[in-house]
């Protein structure tokens, strides 16, 4: 075991729970419009799915993540802050989160920040990276629900594993992607085989 491994983990739909963040507050603030169950949900868009239910509510979604206090009001998901600080006390282990502010940077950037120091503690802004374009950011795994992780780097150095979401279950994995099911699910495995 020469090397450090650098383990990259998501933020929204990993650590913190922005699909139940979202439909909490949208039910709050339009109660006579539609909404998308979790159990409907397909794409990693949000506002693409919302779009296509009625035409309107493409923005209406937007405006509930573009608020203050969404961002910093999410709950964190079972086991992620746990799972998050025993990586980081692992040997041989360095942890970022990396995450993709939002373009509407009133709240959004400010909030994430606010949100680590909260459940993570002060030092662990240390290891905070902001970045619209992940695979321009080396490490050895990324743990994100985003099926496409798509940027200027034609190949990134992580492997992308797949953390199960609500849009996402549905999607059939190809052999060479693999999931991590949610914090339950064996982490320390995928960290270990990684390891040389
Ligand atoms: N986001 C949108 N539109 C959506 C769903 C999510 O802009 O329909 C935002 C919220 C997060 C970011 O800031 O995208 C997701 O970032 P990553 O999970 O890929 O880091």
């Amino acid at each position: 075991s020469g090397k450090r491994l650098r383990v990259l983990v998501d933020m929204d739909g990993v650590l913190a729970d922005f699909e139940g963040g979202f439909l909490k507050k949208y039910r709050a603030r339009y109660p006579d419009d539609p909404h998308i169950s979790l159990d409907d949900r397909r794409g990693f868009w949000v506002s693409a799915q919302y779009g296509q239910l009625r035409s309107d509510l493409c923005e209406k979604s937007i405006s509930i993540w573009e608020s203050k206090d969404f961002f910093i009001e999410l709950e964190p998901l079972p086991g992620g802050v746990e799972a998050v600080k025993e990586m980081a006390k692992m040997d041989d282990t360095d942890v970022f989160i990396c995450t993709s502010p939002i373009k509407h940077y009133q709240h959004c950037a400010y909030e994430k920040y606010a949100w680590v120091e909260k459940h993570l503690g002060h030092d662990f802004l240390e290891q905070v990276i902001l970045t619209r374009d992940k695979t321009v950011i080396s490490g050895d795994l990324l743990i994100d629900d985003k099926p496409d992780i798509l940027g200027v780097e034609p190949k990134p150095t992580w492997e992308h594993i797949l953390f199960t979401a609500c849009h996402n279950k549905h999607l059939s994995d190809s052999p060479s992607r693999r999931r991590l099911l949610s914090w339950a699910d064996d982490w320390r495995a995928i960290l270990d085989g990684k390891r040389q």
